[in-house]
């Protein structure tokens, strides 16, 4: 009467997970702070499978096989050190502690390093999908040592979502902070997948002139194309719904201000410290930010706009396409710079994730999830130290087609003043990585000026100095 796996944790990430390692046919020890949420799953859903409830600490650890499998789904931050605390002393060497809360990679490092010095396997577990996919296939991002997933990887295979072709989207992704590492950038590129389709719908809405039940129908198109995902699947199932109590489209009587957890802002300032430029990620972050402003956007109201002017019906459709167009393209540039922060990681911890199995663990189970990562995956199968996905032919090729479109409806959307900062940044992201020359020369000239701080030249090795205050001779640095 033991325990494959131990869940502590259960509020509604945790029971779910739970209730699908029993679904699965793995006998689950539960325990929660508060025994009323253990013995609640058990009563309510104890018909599901094997389970066995816990009270206590030392009963939970008791309950559990050897090596011990203990997931942790709590609160991230201080209750999880605090349960790490109160059950790393219970653990002999060899057992493992897997963090499935949303940690901080840094945090995960920090654990893993103390745990390790206990003999104690410590695995930061990344999960996405949300409580549906906690208990129906969730996607798996998990850490720590490698050697933990030879035990603990055909369990969460089992449990995790399947993709099309039937593959488990989890795989063991690098030691320590690796995993949730990962988890971050998936939910970073979320924020920057999210704020373009609410420009598609925001242009649509006010340059084309198309209801929501217009726009969800047009989204219902997409979806059928390249664009073909989870999250252009929910918007139109947003923009279609009708609120009962006024018969208004719902999304005219939500509160327009978007809130935040924060792994989308984790994954900005931890761009910043690697040096990634991740600006689309960052303009969606910064969105939610300034939609929040309720004040000092009823102070702006007032502020000059463009004429208002209206599309035929004719050039709205017209208009959609392109918007298509514009978002695809758009869409390639954030995973772009997802994909580039995760490598930066990659080389700064000297960690051995692999970017295209990364991608094949996204297309399914997860917020993320669309037909699209499968052509990632192809991309960084043809060639796995591809420098950025941009390199890659085909998606330069779709790109190409789609730039004029791209250009148009950005044109089109200043013209109007419909603000398009993803959109915007995407476009100025991919002009400034093509660009044979940017205005970084005048910066460094210009930091030379105030600050000796010295430039490098194009035909000659070596640092240089202006004397700028003096005869304007140069000098080396
Ligand atoms: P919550 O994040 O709301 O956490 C509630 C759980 O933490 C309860 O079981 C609670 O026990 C326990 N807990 C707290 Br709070 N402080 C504790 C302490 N000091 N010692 C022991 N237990 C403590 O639960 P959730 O929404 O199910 O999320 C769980 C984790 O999964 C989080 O890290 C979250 O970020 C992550 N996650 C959530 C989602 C999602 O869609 N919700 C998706 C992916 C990942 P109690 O019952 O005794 O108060």
């Amino acid at each position: 009467n033991s325990a494959q796996i131990g869940v502590t944790g259960l509020a509604v990430m945790g029971r779910n997970l739970a209730r699908n390692f029993a679904r699965n046919g793995y006998t689950v020890a539960v325990h929660n702070r508060t025994p009323s949420r253990t013995h609640a799953l058990v009563a309510e859903f104890g018909d599901e499978g094997e389970f066995i409830a816990a009270e206590t600490a030392k009963d939970f650890v008791a309950a559990l096989e050897r090596p011990r499998r203990l997931v942790v789904m709590v609160k991230a931050g201080e209750p999880t050190d605090a349960v790490i605390q109160e059950f790393a002393p219970l653990l002999e060497p060899g057992d493992m502690i897997i963090d499935g809360g949303n940690a901080h990679f840094a945090d995960t490092r920090r654990r893993e390093r103390e745990l390790r010095e206990q003999g104690i396997h410590f695995v930061g577990m990344g999960v996405s999908g949300g409580e549906e996919g906690a208990l129906n296939g969730p996607s798996i991002m998990p850490g720590g040592p490698k050697e933990s997933y030879d035990s603990l990887g055909p369990m969460l295979e089992k449990i995790s979502a399947k993709a099309k072709d039937g593959a488990p989207c989890v795989t063991h992704v690098g030691p320590d902070g690796a995993g949730h590492f990962v988890k971050m950038v998936h939910n970073g590129i979320e924020y920057a997948d999210m704020q373009l389709i609410g420009e598609a719908y925001q242009l649509l809405r006010e340059v084309a002139g198309y209801s929501p039940a217009q726009i969800a129908e047009i989204f219902r198109t997409w979806n059928q194309g390249r664009l073909d995902s989870y999250l252009i699947e929910i918007t139109a199932e947003v923009l279609a719904h009708v609120d009962a109590a006024t018969g208004k489209p719902f999304v005219d009587v939500v509160v327009d201000q978007a809130e935040q957890k924060g792994t989308g802002r984790w994954t900005v300032q931890i761009a910043l410290d690697l040096g990634v430029p991740v600006s689309g990620i960052a303009e969606a972050v910064f969105a939610r930010s300034l939609s929040g402003h309720a004040s000092l956007r009823e102070a702006s109201r007032h502020l000059a706009g463009p004429k208002a002017s209206a599309l035929s019906e004719s050039e709205a459709a017209a208009f959609a396409d392109r918007v298509e167009q514009a978002l695809y393209a758009s869409k390639i540039v954030s995973y772009t710079q997802g994909f580039h922060e995760i490598d930066a990681a990659r080389a700064e911890y000297d960690w051995d994730i692999d970017l295209g199995a990364v991608s094949a663990i996204w297309r399914g189970g997860c917020i993320i999830r669309a037909a699209f990562l499968d052509r990632i995956r192809a991309a960084y199968d043809a060639r796995a130290d591809l420098p950025s996905l941009l390199s890659d032919e085909t998606f330069a090729a779709e790109i190409a087609a789609a730039q004029d479109d791209w250009r148009e409806v950005i044109v089109a959307a200043t013209r109007q003043g419909v603000p398009t900062p993803g959109f915007s940044a995407a476009l100025a992201y991919y002009d400034a990585l093509r660009a044979e020359r940017l205005p970084a020369a005048l910066t460094q000239g210009q930091r030379d000026f105030f600050g000796a701080h010295t430039y490098r030249r194009v035909d000659r090795e070596g640092s240089f100095h202006t004397l700028w205050g003096g005869d304007r001779s140069e000098v080396t640095g």
